[in-house]
C-alpha cells in the first residue's frame, strides 16, 4: 500500500494521456456556455456602470437590481463554474484518463448544470428574482430561481464524483504511485467545493424553497446568511484554485521550465482546503447575532489562508527565476528578460498574478475587523473582487483558453491571434485598473456598493462620488471592448483558425526532484482535518443561531408586490 512507504513516485509523465475526440466535444460545450455567459454578464456590467454614473436610465421598466442580479449570477456563478468544470475535466483526462462511462456522466453533469442555468437565468430576466447573487433573505425570489441554482450545484457534484472516480480507477492500475499533480489538485478543489456547497444546498432546500413556495411563513435570516457564507468564501477559492493549477503546472511548461516543487504545490492545496471553509464570518463581521469570539476565531483562520497563497507567490518567483537563469539571464533581474513576454499564454496569467498583489492586500484589509468597519458594504469591496476574480482568475482563464480551445478544436493559435490576445490582455488590465482603482477610492470615501445613481438629496459627500462613478463607466467601457475582442478571438480559434496541432502544455518535475512524501495520499486525513476545523468554527455559533433565533422574517419581494 502507498502509505507504507515514506515517499511516492510516478512511472509515467504527467499529462501522458491523449484527450479523446468524444471528450473534446464535451469540454468545448463547457467553453461555449462560458463565453456566452461572458457576453451576457459583461453587457449587464457595462449597463450598470452607466446607470450608476447617472448617464443612463434603463428602458422598458428594467430594474437596476434585475441587471445586477444577471451580472452577478451569470458571471460569478455560471461562467466560472462552467469554465472550471470543463477545464478540470480536460486536466483529469490528460493526467489519469477518462472512460466512456465517465464521459457519459460528464455529459449528464453538463446538461443538469445547463438546465439549471436556463431556469435561473429566465427567472431573473423575467424580473422574478432580483435578489442578487448572494440572494440574501428576506429578499425573496421566485422558487424557480432557487430550483435552478440547486440544479447547477447538483450538476457540479456529478462532475466531482466523476473526477474522484477517475482517480480511483487510475490508482487501481498504478498501486503505490502518487496521484499525478493535476489530478491531485482537481480532487482537492472538488472536495472543497462539495463540502462547501452542502451549506448552500441546505439553505436552498430546507429554507429558501419551502419559504418561497409559501410552505414556511418565515425564514431564519441569520442562519440563511451564515449558510450562504459558509459556501460563499470557499466559492472564491473554487475560482482561484484552477488558476493556481495553471500557475503551478501549465505556466512552467509554457516558459520552458519545470515544476518548482511537487510537494510544495500539494501542501499549498491541502492548506487551502483546510482554511477556505471555516472562515465565512469574515463576510459577516457587521452581523449582529454572532458572538465576537467566533468572528475573531474565523478571522484568525482567514489569515492562515495567506500562507498557501504566499507559498504560491514564492513558487512562481522561483519558477520564473530558475527558468530565466537557465536560459542565460544574468544579474539580479536579468532572468526576467528571458521570460516569453510575447506569448499570450504566459502574459495573460502573469498580468493576473500582478493583479493579485493589490487584490490580496485588499483582502487582508477586508478581513481585519476594524478596517472592515470602514469598507464593508462600500464599493471598495466591489473593487476588491474585480481585482481578484475578474483579474487574477479571469486573465488566467483567458490564458488557458488561448491553448485549450485550439487544442480541442484541432486548430492553431496563429501569431496574429496571439498578438490580438496580447492587446486584449492589456486593454483588460487598463480597463480594470481604472474601474477598480476608482471603486476602491470611492469606497474609502463612503460610496455604497449595490446602489443605483443618487445624489442623496444633494449632500456634499455624494457629490464627491460622482467623478469616481464616471471613471468606473470609462473603465467598464474599456473592459467591454476587451470582452468583445476576447469573444472575437474565441470564435476565430474555435471555427476559423488554420487546422493543426496545438500542444496541451503540462510541465514535468525536475529529473532530480526530491520525492514527494507518501502521506500526501492520505485523503482521509485531509478530509478529517477539514471537517474538524469546520465543526470547531461553526458548531456552537450555528447551534446558537437555531436555539436563540430571533423571530423569522416573512418574504419581501423586489419590485414590491412581485
Ligand atoms: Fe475576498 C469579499 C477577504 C481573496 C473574492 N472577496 C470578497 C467578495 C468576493 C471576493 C467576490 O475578509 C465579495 C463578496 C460579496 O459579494 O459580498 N479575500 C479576502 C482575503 C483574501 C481574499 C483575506 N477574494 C479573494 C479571492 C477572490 C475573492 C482570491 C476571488 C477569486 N474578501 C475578503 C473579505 C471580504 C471579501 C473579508 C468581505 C468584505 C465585506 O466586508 O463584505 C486572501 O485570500 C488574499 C490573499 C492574497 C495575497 C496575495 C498573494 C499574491 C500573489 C501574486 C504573486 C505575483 C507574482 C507576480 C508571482 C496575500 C500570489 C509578480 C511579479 C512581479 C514582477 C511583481
Amino acid at each position: 500500500m502507498a502509505l507504507a512507504k515514506a515517499e511516492t513516485s510516478s512511472t509515467q509523465e504527467i499529462g501522458a494521456y491523449p484527450i479523446h475526440d468524444k471528450s473534446k466535444k464535451l469540454y468545448m460545450s463547457f467553453m461555449y456556455v462560458t463565453f456566452i455567459s461572458l457576453l451576457i454578464g459583461g453587457l449587464m456590467g457595462l449597463l450598470q456602470t452607466f446607470v450608476r454614473s447617472g448617464k443612463l436610465s434603463l428602458p422598458w421598466g428594467i430594474g437596476y437590481y434585475q441587471i445586477l442580479t444577471v451580472h452577478g449570477v451569470i458571471l460569478a456563478l455560471v461562467m466560472t463554474t462552467f469554465f472550471i468544470i470543463g477545464f478540470q475535466f480536460s486536466l483529469m483526462e490528460k493526467s489519469v484518463g477518462m472512460s466512456d462511462k465517465q464521459r457519459k456522466w460528464g455529459w449528464v453533469s453538463f446538461w443538469v448544470m445547463l438546465i439549471g442555468t436556463i431556469i435561473t437565468a429566465t427567472t431573473i430576466l423575467l424580473g422574478k428574482a432580483s435578489v442578487l447573487y448572494t440572494f440574501y433573505a428576506p429578499l425573496k425570489g421566485h422558487p424557480a430561481f432557487y430550483i435552478g441554482l440547486a440544479l447547477v450545484i447538483i450538476g457540479s457534484w456529478i462532475a466531482a464524483f466523476v473526477n474522484w472516480h477517475q482517480i480511483a480507477v487510475w490508482k487501481k492500475k498504478h498501486p503505490g504511485e502518487k496521484t499525478p499533480l493535476p489530478a491531485f489538485m482537481v480532487a482537492i478543489n472538488m472536495i472543497m467545493w462539495f463540502i462547501a456547497s452542502l451549506g448552500v444546498a441546505v439553505a436552498v432546500l430546507v429554507q429558501f424553497i419551502p419559504w418561497s413556495l409559501g410552505y414556511a411563513s418565515t425564514i431564519n435570516v441569520l442562519l440563511s446568511r451564515t449558510l450562504f457564507w459558509y459556501f460563499g468564501h470557499p466559492l472564491v477559492y473554487f475560482w482561484l484554485l484552477p488558476a493556481y493549477m495553471t500557475w503551478y503546472v501549465i505556466i512552467p511548461k509554457i516558459i520552458g521550465g519545470k515544476i518548482f516543487s511537487d510537494a510544495l504545490a500539494r501542501m499549498s492545496f491541502v492548506l487551502l482546503l483546510f482554511f477556505s471553509i471555516p472562515v465565512g464570518f469574515h463576510h459577516q463581521l457587521t452581523e449582529p447575532g454572532i458572538h465576537p469570539t467566533w468572528k475573531f476565531i474565523q478571522v484568525a483562520l482567514t489569515m492562515m489562508v495567506v500562507i498557501p497563497t504566499l507559498m504560491t507567490a514564492f513558487s512562481m518567483f522561483a519558477t520564473f527565476e530558475i527558468t530565466g537563469r537557465k536560459k542565460g539571464g544574468k544579474g539580479v533581474f536579468g532572468w526576467m528578460k528571458k521570460l516569453p513576454w510575447g506569448d499570450v499564454r504566459f502574459l495573460a496569467p502573469f498580468l493576473g498574478m500582478v493583479g493579485f498583489i493589490p487584490g490580496g492586500a485588499g483582502g487582508i484589509i477586508n478581513a481585519s475587523h476594524q478596517l472592515n468597519m470602514v469598507v464593508h458594504n462600500t464599493i471598495w469591496v466591489t473593487g476588491h473582487f474585480h481585482l481578484t476574480v475578474a483579474t487574477v482568475v479571469l486573465l488566467t482563464f483567458f490564458g488557458v483558453t488561448y491553448w485549450l480551445v485550439p487544442h480541442l478544436k484541432g486548430r492553431k493559435l496563429t501569431p496574429q491571434l496571439n498578438k490580438l490576445g496580447i492587446i486584449q490582455s492589456i486593454i483588460w488590465s487598463v480597463g480594470m485598473l481604472i474601474m477598480s482603482t476608482s471603486m476602491h477610492i470611492q469606497g474609502l470615501k463612503g460610496g455604497p456598493r449595490r446602489s443605483e445613481f443618487s445624489e442623496y438629496g444633494g449632500t456634499a459627500q455624494a457629490q464627491e462620488w460622482i467623478g469616481y462613478q464616471v471613471a468606473q463607466a470609462v473603465g467598464g467601457t474599456i473592459l467591454f471592448v476587451a470582452i468583445l475582442l476576447m469573444l472575437y478571438i474565441f470564435v476565430k480559434m474555435a471555427f476559423f483558425a488554420p487546422k493543426g496541432e496545438t500542444e496541451y502544455p503540462i510541465a514535468q518535475e525536475e529529473p532530480d526532484a526530491e520525492p514527494t512524501p507518501a502521506w500526501f495520499e492520505n485523503w482521509k486525513m485531509w478530509v478529517g482535518i477539514t471537517v474538524a476545523l469546520i465543526l470547531f468554527a461553526y458548531s456552537i455559533p450555528v447551534f446558537d443561531m437555531i436555539q436563540y433565533s430571533p423571530p423569522g422574517s416573512p418574504p419581501f419581494s423586489w419590485p414590491i408586490g412581485n
